[in-house]
């Protein structure tokens, strides 16, 4: 299964390798925490990535212990870094449009999702209203968040930060 989001052109292509630190000019670097624990996580996963314009790489995929919620199954985790020139308001839609592709239903904070996706890091983008706070608040209490993080952007998070953030995690190949 594919789709697309609408208004947004599908990637389609081949991913490019793990670890582009260089944002292309004129747009500003973004990561994104991706987690699915509900229906087919792995082609969740693939069809959001699939549907954002801009992605520079993506981390490999983590099996994740579930931190905070009620008892639920094992989530797949990844990081997606992404050169946009989009507003974060605007970011902040597109996330939202990719979660409801994935047919995501709100019925419980932290409850199991087929999909959520965060906005973890703007480069140069500190900010919090009602709607919307970058860095993302919890990012560096999760070993879900950081180990992928680490894997696309080392200087963003110490081997301290990660010892001592909530969850197991294990690495479980690429998308
Ligand atoms: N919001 C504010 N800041 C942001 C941001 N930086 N990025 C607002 C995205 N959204 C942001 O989110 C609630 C509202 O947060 C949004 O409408 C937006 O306006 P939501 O996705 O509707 O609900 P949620 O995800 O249940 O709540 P929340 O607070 O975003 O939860 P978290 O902190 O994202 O935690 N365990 C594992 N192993 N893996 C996971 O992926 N995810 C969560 C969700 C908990 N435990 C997990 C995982
Ligand atoms: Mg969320």
């Amino acid at each position: 299964m594919r789709w697309t989001v609408p208004g947004f052109a599908s990637f389609g292509g081949a991913w490019p390798a793990m670890g582009t630190e260089t944002p292309a000019a004129g747009g500003t670097r973004v990561f994104l925490s991706l987690g699915s624990n509900l229906g087919d996580r792995r082609a969740h996963l693939r069809n959001a990535v699939d549907s954002l314009p801009g992605v520079v790489a993506v981390s490999p995929v983590y099996e994740t212990d579930p931190v905070g919620g009620p008892a639920q199954d094992q989530f797949l985790n990844i990081v997606v870094e992404l050169t946009t020139e989009m507003t974060p308001g605007e970011l902040l839609g597109l996330c939202h449009r990719v979660e409801a592709a994935a047919e995501r239903v709100r019925e419980q904070r932290w409850g199991p999702r087929t999909l959520d996706v965060d906005i973890i890091w703007m480069d140069g983008v500190e900010m919090e209203t009602e709607r919307l706070t970058i860095p993302h608040p919890r990012w560096r209490d999760r070993r879900f968040v950081l180990a992928p993080l680490r894997d696309l952007a080392p200087e963003l998070v110490s081997e301290t930060d990660l010892r001592v953030a909530h969850g197991s995690v294990l690495r479980s190949g690429t998308l």
